[in-house]
């Protein structure tokens, strides 16, 4: 341990901390800008690019950046001199001095780091206003705009992208002045290997990465009376909306959720959750057959569309492994314009799906021509849980003020299993409640696989059916997802099932939640929100689900039939 004084405050930290990890053992803020430690990945942002978090050491001529320097026995810190202040402000004006100011109307308008510490730091003037570097908007994607004009050149994106993603999309390309966060050779995002899965965007503190914004769309489908507009929500939206209303991450506004919902003006307020559950009767299905039939193992689940983006360009020598089963939100879409249509006597061309996601994947994947029926997408238009928010605010509803109510049925009903595909381990601990009891023909008693729960990157367990061992994996990040593909390639790894979500965390940290901060505390109160909505559920396994038995009876027949082949089912391309 080394002892360190901070503002007169001593402590003693480990050998190799940095002065910004002992100040915040000793609750002292310092300013940072480019610095993210996601402790829960493991991942710290290194680059000390910005120099906001300046301190003086004593015994020091210059000022040193506490997140990149280590603290030393005896180490001397003050944080908040008048030296320091200046030297922020001076930082953060040179900063400004490159970069617009447009900030009445950008889109990260009071949810902006920058912002924010111009504000704390009482810059009133920008000095020094000079040139400014332009570069072109890309809105070349369904998913992400990039407007480099905003960019700060903190890295965070590139860390993302590289370390914990390793995609390798976004890196510093040119030099000096013209230093710009890009695609190589300035590709525009969908001409790349980009798996839209947000995280840049999650951690961009400005508004250089956002997503593409279908509020718009969404007002106009819901003001045209032709259209019978059907919405559906995620399981890991419940669990974040609040946050954009004043509320702890993790609370769960389920049916405060479906009340505002209906004040939007939907016609009808149903449930992702349900087509999860409709997703494991299907997935648990094709499981079972592969086991009974020396089908090809493991069987890798396919729900979340950056993965399925990622394994499509990575390995695409093993398209052969994944589930075939389309996402659940794409399920739903199906069933909305086939049964729920022919049910409600409602002409499909007249429905218009909304789906309310986490995550800015979904917005590609809904217009994939794969998830089409006679070219009409199964879902037509796909929102974040941030623009469920902004629209809810500019409706003037107050969503924390709303009384709880259910959503519609029959697609607003589901398990507890449904609710767990929104954290890491979830959809593989559903898919073993429901392929158990079919595989034993036994009541499966514990439904809880604490095993699977939880940050660690990559989760084991062993769960043993009719006398075999199955070994079940899951994996969070693209990172860790990479890790275990490989291993699966080069013969190393014998596992039965596995299920990989791209984002640290799975959907709780989608790229299209209330923005972090990178404060990941958020992360692990979103996940317990999850398992209590779960144990709150008088049904727990996907396949008592009433309506989704009913479903089959009326109309789709046998799980991995022929007609629910036809229509939850998907395949892949190179
Ligand atoms: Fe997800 Fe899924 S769990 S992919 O993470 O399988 O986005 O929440 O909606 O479709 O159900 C996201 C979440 C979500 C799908 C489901
Ligand atoms: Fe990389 Fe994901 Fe951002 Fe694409 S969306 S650039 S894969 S971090």
């Amino acid at each position: 341990m080394v002892n360190v004084t901070i503002n007169d405050n001593q402590i003693a930290v480990e050998e190799g901390s940095t002065i910004l990890e002992a100040a915040k053992a000793l609750n002292i803020r310092i300013p940072t800008l480019c610095h993210l430690d996601l402790h829960n990945l493991k991942m710290v942002n290194e680059v000390a690019s910005c120099r906001i978090c300046v301190v003086e050491v004593a015994g020091r001529r210059n000022l040193a950046p506490a997140c990149a320097t280590p603290v030393f026995e005896g180490m001397q810190v003050t944080t908040n001199t008048l030296r320091c202040i200046k030297a922020r402000r001076r930082v953060l004006e040179l900063l400004l001095s490159n970069h617009p100011k447009d900030c009445l109307i950008c889109e990260k308008n009071q949810d902006c780091e920058l912002q924010s510490l111009a504000a704390e730091l009482n810059v009133r003037e920008i000095k020094n206003q000079g040139e400014m570097s332009k570069h072109p908007r890309d809105t070349s994607s369904k998913s992400i705009v990039r407007n480099m004009d905003k960019c700060i050149l903190c890295r965070r994106c590139e860390t993302m992208c590289n370390k914990v993603q390793t995609v390798n999309v976004l890196s510093a390309i040119h030099r000096g002045f013209n230093t710009v966060m890009a695609p190589s050779m300035n590709l525009p995002m969908h001409e790349t290997t980009c798996t839209f899965c947000g995280q840049c965007v999650a951690v961009c503190p400005t508004a250089a990465l956002t997503e593409v914004n279908n509020v718009p769309k969404v007002w106009d489908a819901l003001y045209n009376e032709k259209k019978f507009v059907m919405v559906q929500t995620a399981p890991a939206v419940r669990v974040a909306l609040g946050e954009e209303f004043g509320a702890e991450p993790g609370t769960l506004v389920t049916g405060k959720m479906a009340a505002a919902l209906r004040r939007l003006g939907f016609n009808a307020v149903f449930d992702t959750d349900f087509a999860a559950d409709l997703t494991i009767m299907e997935e648990a299905a094709e499981f079972a057959h592969r086991l009974q039939h020396g089908g090809k193992l493991p069987i890798l689940t396919s729900c979340c569309p950056a993965w399925v983006k990622f394994f499509e360009h990575q390995f695409s020598d093993m398209l052969d492994i994944p589930s075939t089963c389309k996402s659940p939100h794409e399920m739903f879409g199906v069933i909305a314009k086939t049964y729920y249509a022919e049910k409600m006597g409602l002409d499909p061309e007249n429905i218009y799906v909304v789906s309310v996601m986490p995550c800015l994947a979904k917005k590609y994947e809904a217009a994939r021509p794969e998830l089409t029926q006679d070219e009409a997408p199964d879902v037509d238009t796909v929102i974040t849980t941030r623009e469920l928010a902004q629209m809810l605010k500019e409706a003037n509803i107050d969503l924390m003020t709303l009384e709880d109510e259910e959503f519609d049925n029959p697609l607003g009903e589901s398990s507890g299993a449904g609710v767990i595909f929104g954290a890491t381990g979830g959809v593989i601990e559903a898919a073993l409640r429901t392929a158990y009891e079919w595989l034993t023909n036994e009541t499966l008693e514990k439904v809880d696989f604490y095993d699977l729960r939880g940050f660690e990157g990559i989760k084991e367990a062993t769960v043993n059916i009719n006398g075999a061992d199955i070994k079940i994996a899951v994996a969070h990040g693209l990172g860790n997802a990479r890790r275990l593909l490989e291993d699966i390639r080069d013969g190393k790894a014998d596992y039965h099932a596995i299920e990989i979500m791209a984002c640290p965390g799975g959907c709780i940290g989608g790229g299209g939640q209330p923005y972090h901060h990178g404060d990941m505390e958020i992360l692990r109160k979103r996940m317990e929100g999850i398992y209590t909505e779960d144990k709150n559920k008088v049904i727990r396994k996907s396949h008592e689900n009433p309506y989704i038995k009913k479903l089959y009876e009326e109309y789709l027949g046998e799980p991995y039939g022929e007609k629910a082949h036809k229509l939850l089912h998907t395949h892949y391309v190179k």
